[in-house]
């Protein structure tokens, strides 16, 4: 086996249709509830348990055994993690990297960290399928990954950010807004790979036509869109509609977030990544 693509559960991926792919699934522990973010998941126990819980939840990452596991016997491994500022994940998958290069020798391991999470992710492990299937070899492969994502971005509009803040995931100033009812906060992943408010908004047409606005300022002109959603099919195809009416160019998927973007995205949560076009082709 060549290539591989492995990447924590965050990226909402369960498999690849052509190319060799592993999920490595975060955890979730809700009082005596352990959720694994596999494809067994069951989102609607998640959800009803955090519902009933009234204590602290919290969410674990891989550990360098899960990833060791997962990279399997592949010659080269091409790896994406959730955002090493908010979790351990790219940490380990580090860690785990040095310990199969080392253990055995002419196996490489390419550890992406996306500064993101959910469709980013998503749009970076399509973008490397692509780039495999189209034979390209290995370096080529480094040099155009790394180019496409810094194209690429992510958007988020969240009903609340109590799982966050409750998590310190977000900084003291965003997580007062953690609670207050009926404001969405729409934002975007930092380039440090932390979440930045960019706008408060009371009722769903505010957070569209916020989230075309900053799309358009980051410089999307049509091209790939992904949107992951828990429990809002209506405001993701919504978001859909309103982005294919703008762009003419544009290819826009929605799906249902699974269980890590799920738990920190909340009821109601949107998740929007895009890709924006290559300024040197
Ligand atoms: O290691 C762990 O336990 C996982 C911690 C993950 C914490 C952050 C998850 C964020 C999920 C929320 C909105 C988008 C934020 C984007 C910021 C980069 C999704």
């Amino acid at each position: 086996m060549k290539y591989k693509i492995v990447s924590d559960s965050s990226s909402d991926i369960l498999a690849l249709a052509q190319v060799p792919f592993a999920s490595v699934p975060l955890h979730i522990i809700i009082g005596s509830h352990e959720f694994i973010d596999d494809k067994d998941v069951d989102l609607e126990l998640l959800e009803k348990t955090l519902a009933a819980h009234k204590g602290p939840s919290s969410t674990a990452c891989p550990s360098v055994g899960d990833w060791l596991k997962a990279f399997g016997d592949a010659e080269t491994v091409f790896c994406v993690t959730i955002t090493s500022a908010l979790s351990g994940s790219y940490s380990f998958a580090m860690s785990a990297k040095k310990e199969y290069e080392e253990q055995f020798p002419g196996r490489f391991v390419h550890v992406i960290d996306s500064l993101s999470t959910g469709p980013e992710m998503a749009l970076i492990i399509e973008k490397l399928q692509e780039l495999i299937l189209s034979g390209k070899k290995r370096e080529d492969i480094l040099r155009e990954i790394t180019a496409y994502t810094r194209r690429t971005h992510l958007m988020f509009s969240l009903e609340t950010l109590r799982n966050l803040a409750n998590n310190g995931r977000v900084s003291p100033a965003v997580a007062k807004l953690a609670g207050i009812l009926g404001i969405r906060v729409v934002g975007q992943a930092s380039a440090q790979g932390e979440l930045q408010l960019l706008n408060k908004c009371r009722g769903e047409q505010c957070v569209l036509s916020s989230v075309l606005k900053y799309m358009k300022e980051m410089g999307y002109q049509g091209g790939k869109v992904l949107i992951s959603h828990n429990g809002n099919e209506k405001m993701a195809a919504a978001l859909a509609d309103s982005i294919r009416e703008s762009f003419q160019a544009s290819d826009v998927r929605f799906y249902t977030a699974r269980a890590l973007c799920s738990y920190y995205a909340e009821k109601g949560g949107l998740l929007v990544g895009i890709e924006c076009p290559d300024i040197n082709s």
